[in-house]
């Protein structure tokens, strides 16, 4: 379904909701089109390319109207290698502490890599003539949320700040070849280092704004409401809205639950620092945290890419918990307990990765 590889876990298939298994994430800087996690909110648009136009408005002192051929004509083109997350990626171990009904229990395969070609939103606002008066750039898109009650279009916003900056891209290209349907063709948002959701897909409007966008999907979704809160009842503005992502970090390989032969086991993961930060050091545990050996990281293709790591652990026959943590450039880690971060809407658990093994 959509181009994917057939052992995607899939959690719903309409809207589509994906995930690759952990395996398939394992050591691979990029991870390819046909592997890349897809999280939609309503039915995939069908844009027709010749049709579609861009509106550039609000705050700005000329609107604009382009079409494909006019952002390929008039804008340098950019290319930015960045990891995707979605803010609820590891829903799943925020699921185990206390049921999170209505929303999807992600695994740690709702990150995923991509080379981005695109313009700069930054040169198409400076085209604009964006006002001193704004403050907030707003994305908008056709599709809508039947979930929500009442059905909601997708959209959402990001500060000026991170909009101005040189690695958001308007993109139409994922790994040199034209971006997919389910990705957002013709044109997407690619806002690094913040949570999936500002990353608009088959965008068809950019509004700057004095205000964050009104969007259900920025005003009343994503945010983090107190555990004591109805999600159902939750208004606008309840909560605190997710923008950069926070330092997180899961093991790919071994996958859960494996059965390996005991000794000297390699394992590896991915580590994600968002914001403008990097990953600076990621911790392994065999012992429950008593004791950590630290992990080789590589390089990340790009500051805004996560960042694999790999450490050998010698393991004896029996039941193993590995635990994971990875530390930022900001000396901020990982906390123990998804207990501390349990949210009404399962977002952002950055609680220690853990997998089970059995040593033979
Ligand atoms: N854009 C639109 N128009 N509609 C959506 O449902 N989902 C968002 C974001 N952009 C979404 C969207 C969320 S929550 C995430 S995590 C990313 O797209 C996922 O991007 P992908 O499906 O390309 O992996
Ligand atoms: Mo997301």
């Amino acid at each position: 379904m959509w181009g994917k590889r057939d052992d995607m876990l899939v959690h719903e298939r309409d809207p589509f909701n994906a995930e690759p298994p952990r395996a398939a994430l394992a050591g691979r800087r990029t991870t390819p089109p046909d592997t890349f996690y897809s999280r939609n909110h309503g039915p995939v648009p069908d844009l027709d390319p010749a049709a579609w136009r861009l509106t550039v408005d609000g705050l700005v002192e000329h609107p604009l109207d382009l079409s494909p051929a006019d952002l390929r004509e008039r804008f340098d083109e950019h290319e930015v290698a960045a990891t995707l997350q979605c803010a609820g990626n590891r829903r799943a171990g925020l699921a185990e502490v206390r049921a999170i009904p209505g929303e999807d229990p992600w695994g740690p395969g709702a990150t995923s890599t991509a080379r981005w070609t695109g313009v700069r939103l930054a040169d198409v606002l400076a085209a604009a003539g964006l006002r001193p008066e704004a403050a907030h750039i707003e994305f908008a898109a056709p599709d809508v949320s039947r979930l929500a009650v009442p059905p909601q279009p997708y959209g959402g916003s990001i500060t000026v700040d991170k909009a101005l900056r040189p690695e958001v891209l308007l993109a139409w290209a994922m790994d040199g070849r034209p971006l997919p349907r389910v990705h957002g063709a013709p044109l997407r948002a690619v806002v690094p280092g913040w949570i999936g959701a500002r990353s608009v897909k088959w965008l068809t409007r950019i509004s700057a704004r004095a205000e964050p966008s009104d969007n259900y999907f920025q005003a009343t979704a994503y945010r983090v409401l107190p555990p004591d809160a109805d999600p159902a009842q939750a208004g606008p503005d309840d909560g605190i809205p997710l923008g950069p992502i926070v330092v997180n970090c899961d093991i790919l390989r071994p996958d859960d639950g494996a059965r390996v032969p005991s000794g000297p086991t390699e394992v590896t993961g991915y580590a994600l620092a968002g914001g403008d930060r990097t990953v600076a050091r990621v911790d392994v545990s065999a012992d429950g945290g008593r004791s950590w050996t630290q992990a080789a990281l590589d390089d990340g293709d790009s500051p805004w890419t996560w960042r694999h790591w790999r450490t050998t652990l010698d393991l004896p026959a029996g039941e193993a918990e590995i635990i994971a943590r990875a530390w930022d450039s900001a000396g901020a880690v990982q906390p123990e307990s998804p207990v501390h971060l349990w949210n009404p809407k399962g977002y952002a658990n950055t609680s220690w990765a853990r997998i089970r093994l059995t040593c033979t």
